[in-house]
């Protein structure tokens, strides 16, 4: 099995995370990345199989896979053990609206964050850092009465613990106000798995000079 990403893609981050957890052997390649963050040139891989031309992408024989919410559903039909998500359908169904909203409402405010690096303190930096505080309380309260957003560990933590990683390098980290989340973040960070996948990322942004967040640091 393959999977094509780059040294600093958040979502090819979970797909990996994803194969580790379940013990997956997986063939890593880190697709052309240059030092302005841009994906060029483009994989020819990458470029045939996936019409938005990102990663990740999964290439297992003959099935090709972009989008790492996708991957996780094709790693968990292939390998049930250990599970990712929960058994019942009900469960399950809350605990992929749980991952859904990191990838595709709290990232973007993520990746506004990245053109506004210049400036921080301006209203749209500012609303985005709020958007990112208000999601953070909402996972504090699901946290009251759990140790993982959706109950057992799942996808849903590490769609989340990736897409804050970003966060914090992007200054909307969490903070002291959302203590259970910053238990979450070491139960998460300190597992293998997580930590084989994102130790290089951080390996990667050193080699650069780039700064490393604290929690990360080595
Ligand atoms: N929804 C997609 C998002 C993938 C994505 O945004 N990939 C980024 C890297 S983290 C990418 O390839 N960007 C290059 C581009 O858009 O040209 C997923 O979950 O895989």
């Amino acid at each position: 099995m393959k999977l094509l990403s780059g040294p600093l893609s958040m979502f090819g981050a979970k797909a990996e995370i994803a194969a580790r957890e379940k013990g997956i052997a997986i063939d890593v390649e880190m697709v052309p990345f240059d030092s302005d963050d841009f994906y060029r040139p483009k994989h020819p891989e990458v470029l045939r199989i996936n019409p938005k031309g990102q990663v990740p992408v999964l290439i297992d024989g003959g099935v090709e896979i972009f989008d790492s919410t996708q991957i996780f559903e094709y790693l968990e039909d292939i390998a049930p053990e250990p599970p990712l998500w929960p058994a019942s359908p009900a469960d399950r169904a809350r605990a992929r609206q749980l991952e859904h909203p990191s990838d595709e409402v709290f990232f973007p405010q993520v990746i506004r964050l990245m053109g506004l690096q210049d400036d921080l303190q301006g209203e749209a930096a500012r609303k985005a850092c709020a958007a990112c505080a208000g999601f953070y309380a909402r996972l504090e309260s699901a946290l009251a009465d759990r140790d993982y957003l959706a109950g057992d560990y799942s996808y849903a933590d590490i769609a989340f613990y990736m897409a804050q990683v970003f966060a914090e390098r992007k200054g909307a980290g969490m903070t002291d106000a959302t203590p259970r989340l910053m238990a979450w973040r070491e139960r998460v960070g300190a597992r293998a798995a997580v930590r084989a996948v994102v130790q290089p990322m951080m390996d990667f942004l050193a080699s650069q000079g780039r700064p490393v967040p604290a929690f990360l640091q080595r």
